[in-house]
């Protein structure tokens, strides 16, 4: 067998080029092969430049954080109040300030995390990030809607997340175990309950006096703040005998029941999620009020 010989695998360079080869491993060569080297390089930031030109144009867009939805769905003035903020990229968030006080609350930020999206919902409805924060609300911060949290980071402010402020005298803050008659938590007989359907299958039992002519309005205020519950309320007797029930009321899935009482006595009112899944993003706030 004819050994194969290395060189015979060199590649040939064709005779155009051999010389200026030559011309180049020579000292006189090497001087000019650092100038058109020098002459590359001082091309190549022009040429680069170039080929940014048109990224540069395309400025980053700013993405500020997204508030959606605060836990609990209502702050009560005179007290420290502690809130978790869901939304998207409020990770970013570097401080905060309420809207509608003056002057705003220092807001202390507890903890940022990834949080996870519930089943059934999306990242876009009840965000896949969370800030805890921590503030004192002054006792003279009116009750009602007209205050508002903004998230501050590097990339801009979120738009204002309403809030909630309810008198501490009205609210009833919801306790578990309530998952039945026996376990049921009594209420007074005008309150907001601040509660939540927890992980698991959830439902929460309410007491409440009933007093014969008295009409029971209760309302549960949750999908309307943000809140991925969507309520159901059924009324019934100490018996056990189904008094009423509601699904959706006309502001949407948050449901909305009233009954007049024939008789004193018990009665227990179930508020329960429909479709999904608990999670803890099924915030509420259930009002309950009794009256001739
Ligand atoms: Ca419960
Ligand atoms: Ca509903």
């Amino acid at each position: 067998m004819r050994a194969v010989s290395f060189t015979s695998c060199t590649p040939r360079i064709p005779s155009p080029v051999r010389p200026s080869l030559k011309l180049l491993r020579r000292p006189a060569g090497s001087r000019l092969f650092h100038a058109l080297l020098l002459g590359v390089l001082a091309v190549v930031p022009s040429l680069a430049s170039a080929a940014d030109a048109p990224d540069k144009d395309k400025e980053k867009k700013p993405e500020p954080p997204v508030l959606l939805l605060p836990l609990p769905l209502a702050l009560v003035p005179g007290k420290t109040n502690r809130l978790v903020l869901r939304g998207q990229r409020v990770k970013t968030t570097k401080s905060l300030r309420l809207t509608g006080l003056t002057p705003s609350p220092e807001i202390q930020i507890l903890k940022s995390e990834d949080a996870k999206v519930p089943e059934g919902s999306s990242a876009a409805k009840a965000g896949d990030q969370q800030v805890e924060i921590q503030f004192f609300l002054p006792a003279e911060a009116p009750s009602g809607t007209n205050s508002a949290v903004v998230a501050v980071s590097p990339d801009g402010e979120s738009k204002p997340l309403p809030l909630v402020i309810l008198s501490a005298s009205l609210v009833v803050d919801e306790v578990e175990p309530n998952d039945g008659f026996k376990q049921a938590q009594t209420l007074p007989s005008s309150c907001t309950v601040r509660g939540l359907l927890g992980e698991g299958v959830d439902v929460d039992v309410f007491r409440i006096s009933g007093k014969a002519g008295h009409t029971l309005r209760a309302e549960v205020i949750a999908s309307r703040l943000g809140s991925t519950l969507d309520s159901s309320l059924t009324l019934y007797s100490a018996e056990g005998a189904v008094l009423g029930s509601n699904d959706d009321s006309d502001t949407g899935r948050d449901a909305l029941l009233s009954y007049k009482f024939t008789a004193d006595g018990p009665c227990f009112l179930a508020l329960t999620s429909v479709n999904e899944k608990p999670s803890k993003t099924h915030a509420y706030l259930l009002q309950v009020s009794d009256a001739p």
